[in-house]
């Protein structure tokens, strides 16, 4: 078991249309850009009830352990899905969705969440055309395993794209949406029947379409020349559209273009917060709405899906504070990730009653701390730097090499550019400081929440309880609480198909849980597993009775045997790595066995 040889079984596998394959307990996807015809209801039936293994590697088994794993253990489950960015998150958080509908004939609540969610979270970016732009949280509450409602939570929406868009990307599908259908009569009747339909949304789709409207009507305010040009017809629009006092916006805008030194930038910067914080208002108002309609009646148990956005580790793009807050998010999942695994270790050991050593693992604790740690995690400096006025983004660089220039995570730049790096555990990723300052304090821009609490002071506040709520600690709390299931998504390439999947499965630590299982006992097998499996190799019809001592028995005329390279627990055979069978599991060796004695009769026979 090494990378070489994961890569090729992955390889082939694809090759063969078998885009599913098991590491362990975790399942591999690659992304095969193409439906093929295996999730019907044909399938929904084959994995139904029946345990990881007994069917091909498949999405639909691991929701199906999901769920039998709940109703078994009376616990609530997670699966958490990850990969980079176009590895096929989403579309398997619909599909374990679809399957938990399938098996109970209820209707299908991604079918109900997803389309909107889509369309005001989702853009074309240059890695994928549907990129989710914030991380999901979806919790499926069953009641005596019946579906009885649904929560989605969402996390860190990507607020910068409302006012800027890298090249050759887009803005939020919503906005072309709504533009392509409005006109057409036709069109938005059928839109409207739909949303009817699923959301009983129509007497409230005037006020989206107001607010989406107001942020494109924002984003013509200019000003020319430094002169304060704003035109009145501008201002009246979006102040009717957002039903707040044309006073006031006019009073705000000029305010900040009086400011001399920054003007324009001041007032860029303040007419783009407020686009932002309006679409993300309206993005919580939508989760909440979709919430009202699939609530569940009381909090039972549940089976929940985490899809966040991919890691974004690229030289080409700007990397900014919320490529910061994204890697961040996976980071932390890689830690939650290594925790586990490496728990499930442990606790199969101590279970065992096995005795190990520790197995050293690679834990990127280390670059969570220098993240986000209190004092002087790099997010940390920033919160603070956000509340002196005099900061700027060039006096957080410098806390921020000041306390972490020592630390082999974190890059100083040679050069006095104002930029630092992080090594991630996906990869190195170098951040431009650039309007790192204004960013973080657009979540909470006094100025900005002023010109909405004069209109409804109530509900805006509310609000902004929500919008503080930025916490990129969000998963710590939520995933502890589960049992969790691991799908490692992965993107092909078909040009450089090896260089690219290897990056990703090192970088998943995929095979990082290899090397950990292989440094322990990486072959365990029930005895009576064991027993029935081997029992013809030496010529035994009946099984003999599941005991440590029949096993050792059977293995000793199986293999040569020295004491110290296997070990009996209390349920199952494990086979210790040695140096000299580093490479060579039990199961290959007795296939091997095998092998040459049927070339041996064989060989006679001739
Ligand atoms: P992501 O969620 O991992 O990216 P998606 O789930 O949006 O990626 O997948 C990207 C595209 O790949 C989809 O639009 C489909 O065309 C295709 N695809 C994914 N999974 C499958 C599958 N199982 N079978 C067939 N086609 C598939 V991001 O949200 O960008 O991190 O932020
Ligand atoms: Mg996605």
């Amino acid at each position: 078991m090494h990378e070489g040889a994961v890569l090729l079984n992955i390889k082939t596998r694809f090759q063969r249309e078998l885009i599913y394959t098991y590491i362990g307990s975790i399942l591999v996807s690659v992304n095969p850009y193409r439906m093929y015809n295996i999730y019907g209801t044909d399938m929904v039936l084959l994995y139904k009830g029946h345990a990881l293994g007994e069917n091909p590697p498949h999405l639909f088994a691991i929701a199906n352990a999901a769920y039998s794993k709940l109703m078994d253990a009376n616990h609530n489950q997670v699966i958490i899905i990850s990969g980079e960015s176009g590895s096929g998150k989403t579309e398997a958080t619909k599909l374990v969705l679809r399957y938990l509908a399938a098996i109970q004939h209820t209707s299908n609540i991604a079918q109900q969440v997803s389309p909107l969610m889509e369309s005001f979270g989702n853009a074309k970016t240059v890695r994928n055309d549907n990129s989710s732009r914030f991380g999901k949280y979806i919790e499926v509450f069953l009641e005596n395993g019946v579906i009885s409602g649904a929560i989605t939570s969402q996390y860190l929406l990507e607020k910068s794209r409302i006012v800027f868009q890298a090249k050759d990307e887009r803005n939020y599908h919503i906005f072309y949406e709504m533009l392509a259908g409005l006109p057409s009569q036709q069109k938005r009747a059928f839109y409207l029947q739909d949303a009817e339909t699923y959301y009983y949304l129509n007497q409230d789709q005037a006020s989206i379409f107001r607010v989406l409207a107001s942020i494109l009507h924002l984003g013509n305010i200019f000003f020319q020349r430094h002169e304060v040009l704003i035109s009145a017809q501008e201002i009246r629009v979006v102040s009717e559209l957002l039903q707040i006092s044309p006073e006031g916006l006019q009073k705000a805008i000029t305010y900040k273009v009086t400011v001399p030194l920054c003007a324009l930038a001041c007032f860029f910067g303040f007419r783009d917060a407020v686009a932002k914080i309006l679409y993300s208002l309206l993005f919580h108002w939508l989760t909440e709405k979709i919430n009202s309609q699939v609530y569940p009646h009381q909090h039972t148990l549940s089976i929940s899906i985490l899809d966040i956005y991919g890691f974004e580790v690229s030289d080409l793009t700007f990397n900014s504070f919320e490529q910061l807050c994204i890697n961040y998010a996976n980071e932390y999942l890689q830690f939650f990730f290594n925790r586990i695994i490496f728990r499930e270790e442990q606790e199969e050991y101590s279970r065992e009653q096995v005795l190990w050593q520790d197995i050293p693992f690679s834990d990127n604790q280390p670059c969570i701390d220098l993240v986000a740690a209190k004092p002087h995690g790099i997010l940390r400096i920033l919160d603070d730097q956000s509340c002196f006025p005099q900061a700027t983004d060039h006096t957080f660089l410098q806390k921020c090499h000041y306390h972490h220039v020592h630390n082999p995570l974190y890059i100083k730049p040679k050069m006095p550019t104002p930029e630092f790096g992080i090594k991630h555990y996906a990869g190195r990723v170098t951040y431009q400081v650039h309007k790192f300052l204004d960013k973080n304090y657009d979540q909470v821009r006094q100025d900005v929440l002023d010109l909405f609490i004069q209109k409804d002071g109530e509900v805006t506040k509310h609000f902004m309880v929500i919008l503080w709520y930025v916490s990129y600690l969000f998963l710590s709390f939520l995933l502890f609480r589960c049992n969790p299931f691991f799908v490692r998504c992965i993107k092909p390439n078909n040009l450089k198909v090896d260089e690219l999947v290897s990056h990703q499965l090192r970088h998943s630590g995929i095979l990082e849980t290899i090397r950990i299982r292989r440094e322990g006992y990486p072959i365990r097998m029930q005895f009576d597993v064991f027993l029935f499996r081997y029992k013809s190799l030496v010529g035994v019809h009946q099984i003999p009775a599941a005991s440590g001592e029949n096993c050792v028995l059977m293995l000793s005329k199986l293999c040569p045997l020295r004491p110290g390279l296997y070990h009996v627990g209390v349920t199952k055979c494990k086979r210790e790595r040695s140096r000299h069978l580093a490479a060579l599991t039990l199961q290959r060796y007795t296939r091997m066995f095998f092998v040459r004695k049927r070339y041996k009769e064989f060989r006679n026979k001739m």
